[in-house]
C-alpha cells in the first residue's frame, strides 16, 4: 500500500495524473490481448512491483534509434515507468560509466545475475573476418554476444537489426552482419520494427511480470499480440482497396488511386505489425496516416527485399 501511494505521489510530481496512468494500463492491456479484467493487475506491476528483474542491454551495429524510440518519443513518462519495473544494470547510453569502468560494470553484472537476467539486444552482429567489423573495448560484437547471452535467462532481440540483420545486413554486406539469433546460434524473443514500437517491450516485460511467462511467439520468434496481423488487415485505409468501393466514392479510378497506398509500393499486405492500433508518439500517428506507404520494416529482410520502396509489390 505504501509503495502504491509512493508511487502515485511520484507519478503526480511529474504531471500525471491517476487517470492518465489508467488510461495508458488500459490501452497497453488492450495491446497485449488481455481482457479488461487485467487492467488492475497491469496496473499494480507499475504500481508495486514484485520483484525488478536485472536487464543488461547490448549495443551492436545499428543507430540507437530503437533505444530512442524506447527512452525519449512515447509519453515522456513511459521510459520512467519502464525504469521502475526492471533493474537497468547496463545501457550504454543511459549509464554515467564509461571505458574501462563500463566493462567492469557489464563483466560484473553478468556474473552477478548469471541466469536471472534479461539481455536486451539492439543491434546487429558481423560475423566476416573473426567480427572484426564490429568492436567495443577492442573486443568484437561477437565476442561480447557469446560471453554475455548464454549467461541471460532469456535473449530478446530488439528493432529489425538485432531481430532480422536489418539495414546493416543489406547488401553488399561487407562485414557479414546478421541477426543477434543466427550470429549467436541461440533463440531470442524479436521484436522487429526500424524503430519497432516501445510499447510492444513494454508489453513483452509486462506480460513476464505479470504471468511469469514470456508472450506466445509466432514461428519467427515475435510476440503474437503485437504481430499476429498484417498492416492491412488492420488498415484504415483498407475498405478503399477494393477497387469498386473506390471508385465508387471518388468518383473515379484516378481519384480513388490517392488514397490506398498500395500502388505507391505500401508493403502493409505482407507485414506483421500493429502500427494501425497502437501508432507511435503517445498514439499520435503512424506511417500509412502520414500518407507515406509501410515500408515492411518488421520483416525478415528488410531491407533487401522491400526495396525499391515505391514500385508495386
Ligand atoms: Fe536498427 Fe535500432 Fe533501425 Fe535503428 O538501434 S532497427 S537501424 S531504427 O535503431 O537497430
Ligand atoms: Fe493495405 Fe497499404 Fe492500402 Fe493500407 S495503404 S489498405 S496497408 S495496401
Ligand atoms: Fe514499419 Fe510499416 Fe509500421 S514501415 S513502422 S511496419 S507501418
Amino acid at each position: 500500500m505504501e509503495k502504491e501511494r509512493e508511487f502515485y505521489e511520484r507519478l503526480e510530481a511529474r504531471g500525471v495524473t491517476r487517470r492518465d496512468f489508467m488510461k495508458f494500463c488500459t490501452f497497453l492491456t488492450a495491446t497485449m490481448g488481455l481482457s479488461a479484467s487485467f487492467i488492475p493487475k497491469v496496473a499494480e506491476v507499475f504500481a508495486s512491483p514484485a520483484q525488478r528483474p536485472p536487464v543488461i542491454w547490448l549495443h551492436f551495429g545499428e543507430c540507437t534509434g530503437c533505444t530512442e524510440a524506447v527512452l525519449r518519443t512515447m509519453y515522456p513518462w513511459i521510459d520512467e515507468l519502464l525504469l521502475d519495473i526492471i533493474s537497468m544494470e547496463y545501457h550504454e547510453t543511459i549509464m554515467a560509466a564509461a571505458g574501462h569502468q563500463a566493462e567492469e560494470v557489464l563483466h560484473d553484472a553478468a556474473e552477478k545475475y548469471k541466469g536471472k537476467f534479461i539481455c536486451v539486444v539492439e543491434g546487429s552482429i558481423p560475423t566476416k573476418f573473426n567480427g572484426a567489423y564490429g568492436k567495443i573495448g577492442n573486443r568484437t560484437f561477437l565476442e561480447i554476444g557469446k560471453e554475455i547471452c548464454p549467461k541471460a535467462a532469456a535473449v530478446v532481440a530488439i528493432g529489425a537489426c538485432a531481430t532480422f540483420g536489418g539495414i546493416p545486413a543489406a547488401k553488399p554486406n561487407p562485414g557479414g552482419y546478421e541477426a543477434v539469433g543466427k550470429a549467436l546460434g541461440i533463440g531470442t524473443v524479436n521484436i522487429p520494427g526500424c524503430p519497432p514500437n516501445p510499447i510492444n517491450l513494454v508489453g513483452t516485460v509486462v506480460n513476464y511480470l505479470l504471468l511469469g511467462k514470456l508472450p506466445t511467439l509466432d514461428n519467427l520468434g515475435r510476440p503474437l499480440f503485437a504481430y499476429g496481423k498484417t498492416i492491412h488487415d488492420q488498415c484504415p485505409r483498407r475498405s478503399h482497396f477494393e477497387m469498386g468501393e473506390f471508385v465508387e466514392e471518388f468518383g473515379s479510378e484516378e481519384a480513388a488511386m490517392g488514397y490506398c497506398l498500395y500502388k505507391l509500393g505500401c508493403r502493409g499486405p505482407e507485414t506483421y505489425n500493429n502500427c494501425p492500433t497502437v501508432k507511435f508518439h503517445g498514439g499520435t500517428s503512424w506511417p500509412i496516416q502520414a500518407g507515406h506507404p509501410c515500408i515492411g520494416c518488421s520483416q525478415p529482410d528488410f531491407w533487401d527485399h522491400m526495396t525499391p520502396f515505391y514500385e508495386e509489390m
